[in-house]
C-alpha cells in the first residue's frame, strides 16, 4: 500500500527517496551554522531540490551528542519561515523535531512529513498530535537526549532490541490513532549506539523490514563513519576523519541500502546518494 501523507510523485517513485538535510542551527554538527539566516537556509533547501533531492528534512534543534535543547519558540522562529518558503515553492518538506507543537506549526506551514528521531518518546502529546494532521511520521529508535544518549548505548543484541523498542513505539502510535500507513521507521543510527551498533543495524536492515514499514536510513557523515575512516596517526590511534569527507562513504552506505530495500536514504550529499541509490537498485534487480 503507498504511504499515505506524501505527494503522489513520491509514493510511485520505485527506487528510494532522497531526503536533503537542511539544518537551521547554529551548532549543527555538519553544518556549524552555515544555514542559520533563513534566506541561506532557503537557498540551500531549493538547491539540494535541482540536485535531486525528493525531500528536504528541516530541523531546528541540534542533535548532535552531547547537544542542550532549545525552547519551542526558538525552534519554530528558525524552522517555520524555511518550511514556508519551500513548501511554496513546491518542495516537499519533512519536519524534524521532537516536539508536538512544532511539528503541528509546520505541517500547517505545508511540511507533509514530521520526521521525530525520538519516536514519540519526548513529548508525551506528539502521537496525538501527529494523528490528527494527514501527514507522514518517522518514527525513529531513541533512547534518550542527547546530552545522555552515548551512556544509554547498552543492548543484549543490537539489532532484536532496536525492533522490539520500534514495534513498541509504532504500536503506540496506532494505538494513538495514527494511520500505520503513514508509519516510517529509522534505526537512529548513532543514537544510543556506539560505531559497531551501527554496522550490525545495517547489516541486518530485513529485521527492521519485518516490522512491516518503509525503512529510512540516516548514516550521513556520522561519527562511526569518521572513525571507519581514521587515518593511522604515528603509533597512536587515529584521528577521526572530518565531516565533509566521509560524503564518499556515505553515498556507499546509500547504495547499499538501496540494495536491501531501504525507503529512502537522509544525506547531505543529494548529488551522490541519488547516484549511489540507482546503483543499489540496479544491483539488487540485475537490471537498470
Ligand atoms: N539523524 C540526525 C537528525 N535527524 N532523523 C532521522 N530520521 N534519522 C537520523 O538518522 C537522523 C535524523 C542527526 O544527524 P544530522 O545532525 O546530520 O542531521
Amino acid at each position: 500500500m503507498a504511504l499515505q501523507g506524501l505527494p503522489a510523485a513520491l509514493t510511485g517513485a520505485d527506487r528510494p527517496l532522497i531526503m536533503g538535510i537542511l539544518n537551521v542551527t547554529p551548532d549543527s554538527f555538519s553544518d556549524g551554522g552555515e544555514h542559520l539566516a533563513a534566506e541561506a537556509a532557503i537557498a540551500h533547501g531549493l538547491a539540494m531540490q535541482l540536485q535531486g533531492a525528493d525531500i528536504v528534512d528541516v530541523g531546528g534543534e541540534s542533535t548532535r551528542p552531547g547537544a542542550q535543547r532549545i525552547t519551542a519558540g526558538e525552534e519554530q522562529d528558525r524552522v517555520l519561515p524555511v518550511v514556508v518558503a519551500l513548501a511554496q515553492a513546491g518542495v516537499a518538506v519533512s519536519i524534524d523535531t521532537m516536539r508536538a507543537s512544532t511539528a503541528v506549526a509546520a505541517v500547517r506551514a505545508g511540511a507533509c512529513i514530521v520526521n521525530d528521531v525520538s519516536g514519540g518518546l519526548a513529548d508525551d502529546e506528539m502521537y496525538r498530535a501527529v494523528a490528527g494532521l494527514g501527514a507522514a511520521y518517522v518514527v525513529m529508535h531513541w533512547r534518550g537526549p542527547s546530552s545522555t544518549m552515548d551512556r544509554q548505548a547498552v543492548y543484549d543484541n543490537v539489532v532484536a532490541d532496536v525492533v522490539a523498542e520500534l514495534g513498541a513505539r509504532t504500536a503506540d502510535a496506532v494505538a494513538s490513532g495514527i494511520d500505520p500507513a503513514s508509519i516510517i521507521v529509522d534505526p537512529g543510527l548513532g543514537f544510543a549506539k556506539e560505531a559497531d551498533h551501527n554496522w550490525e543495524l545495517l547489516r541486518n536492515l530485513g529485521s527492521l523490514q519485518t516490522l512491516g514499514f518503509p525503512v529510512l536510513v540516516g548514516a550521513s557523515r556520522k561519527r562511526f563513519l569518521g572513525s571507519l575512516l581514521a587515518e593511522p596517526k604515528g603509533a597512536g590511534s587515529g584521528e577521526p576523519r572530518g565531516m565533509r569527507g566521509r560524503d564518499p562513504a556515505t553515498d556507499a552506505v546509500s547504495a547499499l541500502a538501496s540494495a536491501a530495500g531501504a525507503w529512502g536514504v537522509r544525506v547531505h550529499d543529494v548529488a551522490n546518494s541519488r547516484d549511489a541509490v540507482l546503483v543499489g537498485r540496479a544491483w539488487a534487480r540485475g537490471c537498470a
